[in-house]
C-alpha cells in the first residue's frame, strides 16, 4: 500500500502554530501575501527577515502533536511506501521522528546563500545579515518558497502522487497551488482529514472533518 500524505498548517495548530486561516490571513502582524513574495523581499529585506525571524524563533517554543507522531508510526509500518509531504515550514515532523519528509514550501530552520547558492541549516536570526559559513557574503535569505515561486521537488511529489495507492490531504484549506491540484494527480483512492471542509472537499472521494490530533491516530489506526 503506497500512500502519500499532504500536509497543510492545520496540521501544526494543535502544537500551538497559528494557521494562515485562523490567524485572520495574518502572520505575526502581517499578510503572507504581502510579506511571502521576492517583490517584498527585494523592497524591504528587513522586514521580510524580521517577519521569518519571528515564526523560526518561535519553534522553539512548540512541539510536535499527536497527528505528526501518528504519521511515524505509519512510517514504522509502511517504511518508504509512505512519504509525507507538507506545505508547511516548521519541522515539526522531524522533530516527532519522520524520516521522510519532503517540504515542498522550504524550510524555517533553512537559509539560502543568493551570493553562493548553499544551503545551511539555520536556527538564528537572518535580519542581522550574517555572513555565509560558505562564500562569507551577507547573502543568506530565508529558504522559504514565496508567491511566484517555483515549489521543491514537483517532479518527485508529481511521480510519487501517480503511483501511490492512496492521497491524503491533512489541516489545508486547499487555496494555495499547485499543492491544491495534488487531490487531481493522485492515482488512488483520496481522502480530506480536515477541522472544515477545505476548498476541495469535494475532490476527494472521502472528507472527514475535526482536529487533526483525533482524526490522524484515529485513521492510522
Ligand atoms: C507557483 C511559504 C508556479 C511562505 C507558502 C490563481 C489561481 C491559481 C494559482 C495562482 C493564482 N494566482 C497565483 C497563483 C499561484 C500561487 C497561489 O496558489 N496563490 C493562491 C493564493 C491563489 N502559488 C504560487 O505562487 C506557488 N508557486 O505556483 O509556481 C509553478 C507551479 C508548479 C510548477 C512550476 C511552477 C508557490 C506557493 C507557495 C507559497 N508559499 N508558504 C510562508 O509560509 O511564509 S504558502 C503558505 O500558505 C503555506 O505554506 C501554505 O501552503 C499556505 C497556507 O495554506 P494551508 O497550509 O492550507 O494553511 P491555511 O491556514 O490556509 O489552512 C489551514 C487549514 O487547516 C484550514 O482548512 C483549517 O480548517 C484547518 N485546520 C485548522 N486547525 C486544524 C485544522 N485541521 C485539522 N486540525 C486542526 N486542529
Amino acid at each position: 500500500m503506497r500512500i502519500v500524505v499532504l500536509t497543510g498548517a492545520g496540521i501544526s495548530a494543535e502544537s500551538g502554530l497559528t494557521t494562515f486561516r485562523d490567524a485572520g490571513g495574518l502572520w505575526e502582524g502581517h499578510d503572507p501575501m504581502q510579506v511571502a513574495t521576492p517583490e517584498a523581499y527585494a523592497d524591504d529585506p528587513g522586514l521580510v527577515q524580521r517577519f521569518y525571524d519571528a515564526r523560526r524563533a518561535g519553534l522553539s517554543g512548540v512541539e510536535p502533536n499527536a497527528a505528526h507522531h501518528a504519521l511515524v508510526r505509519l512510517e514504522d509500518a509502511l517504511g518508504d511506501d509512505l512519504l509525507v509531504v507538507t506545505q508547511n515550514v516548521d519541522d515539526l515532523h522531524e522533530r516527532a521522528g519522520s524520516r521522510r519528509v519532503h517540504h515542498i514550501h522550504g524550510r524555517l530552520r533553512s537559509a539560502w546563500c543568493t551570493g553562493c547558492d548553499e544551503r545551511h541549516e539555520w536556527h538564528g536570526p537572518l535580519a542581522e545579515a550574517p555572513a555565509c559559513p560558505a562564500c562569507g557574503r551577507p547573502a543568506l535569505r530565508p529558504d522559504i518558497v514565496w508567491f511566484g515561486e517555483i515549489p521543491y521537488g514537483m517532479d518527485l511529489v508529481e511521480e510519487a502522487l501517480e503511483e501511490c495507492d492512496l492521497f491524503v490531504s491533512i489541516g489545508t484549506s486547499g487555496v494555495v497551488y499547485p499543492a491544491a491540484a495534488f487531490v487531481h494527480w493522485a492515482r488512488g483512492a483520496t481522502l480530506e482529514l480536515n477541522l472544515e471542509p477545505s476548498a476541495g472537499a469535494t475532490d476527494f472521494a472521502e472528507s472527514r472533518q475535526g482536529p487533526a490530533t483525533r482524526l490522524v491516530p484515529a485513521w492510522v489506526e
